[in-house]
């Protein structure tokens, strides 16, 4: 069944959605996938997660969504409140700059359909998310990168910004001091903004956006803007986000492994678990480096896990917008 279909042949029950049970990974308890079609409790929905803190910019996703608006229009308005926030040092305006003074925004964007669009490393720039919309609608491409992604940006009606503000170039000024590029776990990462957004109708989709690690080298790029690392969505499954060493995220392709150990029966909870092992069984390096999963899947269960203490998700669901703890890895 082609999967723009799919909802719209489920069958609809009021307060549930039946759906077969390779579309659904299990409840967060279960340990293997039911054979039997599942029915999942409509209820619950909308609902919007994303990364971190952000309890406005979740409120925002949340609110829009109980509005009937796309769960992917919701989630560009939701990350867009922190693409404005100048206080954020790590995505949008006010960002971090690279080593030489630009201010470089990764974004991508995935919706129900399987369509995505990406940015990588444009400049001049706030709401890159909603240029990476742009990038999957108007054009035959899904990622468009530098110079390119900003004149296209200009062709739709995007204004130029200056993105670098007094108190981010005057911390850039202060860094060159030593030039010493050492990201630090959850403090100088962490701010980069992964939205998941499921619609009344259990449709999911999601946003990823950041100015990416401080004092990178020109033209770096992490995970945020690569679909399946940064964000993946798949709408018969579920969806996960990323954020921290984005490095080491696209090393795993973290968030497609994610929807995928959910495809095989894992619940979000312990695909984000299953993830994260596959990063700190490779040697002592993940005491270094933070790296933090967020998933939901198809019946809105969420999990979520990182390596070092200290990562917090945004969850709205029934009209509250709750930041909640992750589990970590490293109990040292
Ligand atoms: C990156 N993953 O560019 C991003 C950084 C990040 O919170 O998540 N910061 O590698």
């Amino acid at each position: 069944m082609k999967r723009r279909n799919f909802i719209k042949n489920a069958s609809l029950t009021g307060v549930g959605i039946t759906v077969g049970a390779s579309a659904i990974a299990c409840n967060e308890q279960e340990k293997t996938p039911s054979k039997k079609a599942a029915t999942i409790d409509t209820s619950k929905f909308p609902i919007a997660i994303c990364t971190w803190g952000f309890a406005e910019a979740n409120a925002k996703a949340g609110e829009a969504l109980s509005k009937n608006i796309s769960a992917l229009d919701a989630a560009i308005k939701g990350v867009a409140v922190e693409e404005q926030n100048i206080k954020n040092t790590t995505v949008g305006k006010g960002g971090a700059p690279d080593r030489d003074g630009n201010v470089t925004l990764d974004a991508c964007v995935m919706n129900s359909d399987g369509d995505c669009g990406a940015v990588l490393c444009v400049e001049n720039i706030t709401n890159v998310a909603a240029l990476a919309k742009k990038v999957m609608e108007d054009t035959p491409h899904v990622m468009l990168a530098g110079k390119g992604a900003e004149e296209f940006a200009y062709t739709q009606g995007f204004k130029k910004e200056e993105l670098l503000t007094e108190a981010s170039k005057k911390a850039w000024e202060k860094w060159k001091e030593t030039s010493k590029y050492q990201p630090i776990i959850n403090i100088e990462n962490h701010d980069t903004i992964g939205m998941l957004t499921m619609d009344k109708n259990g449709n999911i989709a999601g946003a990823c956006t950041t100015s990416g690690l401080a004092y990178k080298m020109k033209g770096r790029i992490g995970d945020s803007p690569i679909i399946g690392s940064g964000l993946f969505i798949d709408n018969e499954i579920g969806g996960a986000v990323a954020t921290g060493m984005g490095e080491e995220v696209v090393k795993t392709v973290g968030s497609f492994l994610i929807v995928e150990l959910m495809r095989q029966g894992k619940s979000p909870q312990e695909a984000c678990e299953e993830a994260i092992s596959r990063i700190v069984s490779k040697g002592d390096r993940y005491k270094d480096f933070q790296i933090a999963y967020l998933a939901m899947n198809k019946a809105g269960d969420i999990g979520s896990y990182c390596i070092h203490k200290g990562f917090t998700y945004m969850k709205y669901q029934s009209d509250q917008n709750k930041n909640i703890s992750s589990d970590y890895f490293n109990k040292e």
